[in-house]
C-alpha cells in the first residue's frame, strides 16, 4: 500500500510542473473524507510517513497512511461540501468551531477550506469562527 502511494507521489509531483491546468489538488482519506488544495503556488514534498502540501493559502502535513486517493481536478469541492463542516464530517457542530479554531492556531490542521469561508468572502479568517459561532446559534447564515 506505501508503495502505491509513493508512486502516485512521484506521478503528483511530476503533474505539480502541470498543475496550472488544473485549479484543485484533492486528497481522499481513508475515513471518506476529502481535502481540497487549491494548486496556486502549490508545492508537495513528502517523506516516508507524511506528504506535505504548501500552497498560497495555507500549508498542510498529511499522514501517508490516511490517503486513500490524491488526484488534480477543476472542481473546487464545491458540489461536495457543506458550509460549515470545517471538518469534513457531514454536520455542522461545535466541533467545526474547534477545528476552525485549531486551522487558525497552527495552521496545520486538515480542515475543508470551502466549508470553513462561513461568511462566503472568499477567504478563511477569524470572521468565519464568529459567522460559524452565529449560525450554531441562529441556525441561518
Ligand atoms: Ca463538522
Ligand atoms: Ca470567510
Amino acid at each position: 500500500m506505501k508503495k502505491t502511494i509513493i508512486t502516485m507521489l512521484i506521478a503528483l509531483v511530476a503533474m505539480v510542473a502541470n498543475a496550472e491546468t488544473y485549479n484543485y489538488l484533492k486528497f481522499t482519506k481513508t475515513n471518506g473524507s476529502t481535502v481540497t488544495y487549491s494548486v496556486e503556488g502549490l508545492k508537495l514534498t513528502y517523506d516516508n510517513s507524511n506528504v506535505y502540501v504548501t500552497n498560497a493559502e495555507t500549508s498542510a502535513t498529511i499522514a501517508l497512511a490516511e490517503v486513500q486517493d490524491m488526484y488534480f481536478s477543476n472542481e473546487g469541492g464545491s458540489s461536495s461540501f457543506i458550509r460549515g463542516d470545517v471538518n469534513n464530517d457531514g454536520t455542522v457542530s461545535i466541533s467545526d468551531v474547534a477545528a476552525l479554531i485549531d486551522y487558525m492556531i497552527d495552521n496545520t490542521t486538515i480542515i475543508n477550506l470551502d466549508a470553513a469561508d462561513c461568511n462566503a468572502d472568499q477567504n478563511v479568517s477569524i470572521a468565519d469562527v464568529s459567522a460559524l459561532i452565529d449560525y450554531l446559534l441562529n441556525h441561518s447564515w
